[in-house]
């Protein structure tokens, strides 16, 4: 088993549907990009792993989380699009900046997905420190962005 399947053990991969005509659109914000680089790897190197097209997969930038479900609105109401995966990092500080940043973009990325009729992914690590992070992208606890993108391809069956 290789260190990618090995991340993605917590799935079954059973029945996936072909993807290879699917458009993903990947929304990555820009705090914590030392960590949010590694998430937007896996899954981008997920998509492809299971038949994505790379020209079929947009990428787009924002500054922070909390831009997150602004940008997944962006690509959620293009046509082209099937699933949009929103990578972030909040790392818990001295303030409840974080909870306040936590609870709105679960709530904005589960609106625009409603909205829209698409699966939009909540691939937002929310650790309490750089290490627990690093863990969570591509370290010994696997990458989140692997699995997000691996929710992003199971979702696609339903629609
Ligand atoms: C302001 C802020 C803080 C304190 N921490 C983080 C963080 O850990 N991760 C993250 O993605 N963004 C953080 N931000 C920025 C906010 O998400 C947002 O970009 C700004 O509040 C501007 O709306």
């Amino acid at each position: 088993m290789s260190s990618a399947d090995k991340n993605l053990s917590v799935f079954s991969t059973d029945g996936l549907p072909d993807i290879s005509q699917a458009t993903f659109a990947i929304v990555v914000a820009e705090w914590n990009h030392e960590i949010t680089e590694k998430l937007f790897e896996g899954a981008h190197a997920t998509l492809i792993r299971y038949g994505a097209k790379p020209e079929n997969i947009i990428r787009a930038n924002v500054p922070g989380s909390y831009e997150l479900s602004f940008g997944a609105q962006v690509f959620a109401r293009k046509i082209e699009v099937d699933a949009v995966i929103a990578l972030g990092c909040v790392i818990q500080g001295e303030t409840k900046h974080n909870d306040y940043i936590n609870h709105a973009v679960a709530h904005g990325l589960t609106q625009v997905s409603l909205t829209y009729h698409k699966p939009v992914i909540f691939g937002v690590l929310t650790p309490n420190s750089q290490e627990q992070a690093l863990d969570r992208a591509g370290g010994k606890h696997g990458n989140k962005g692997d699995e997000a993108a691996m929710t992003a391809i199971k979702m696609l069956s339903l629609v």
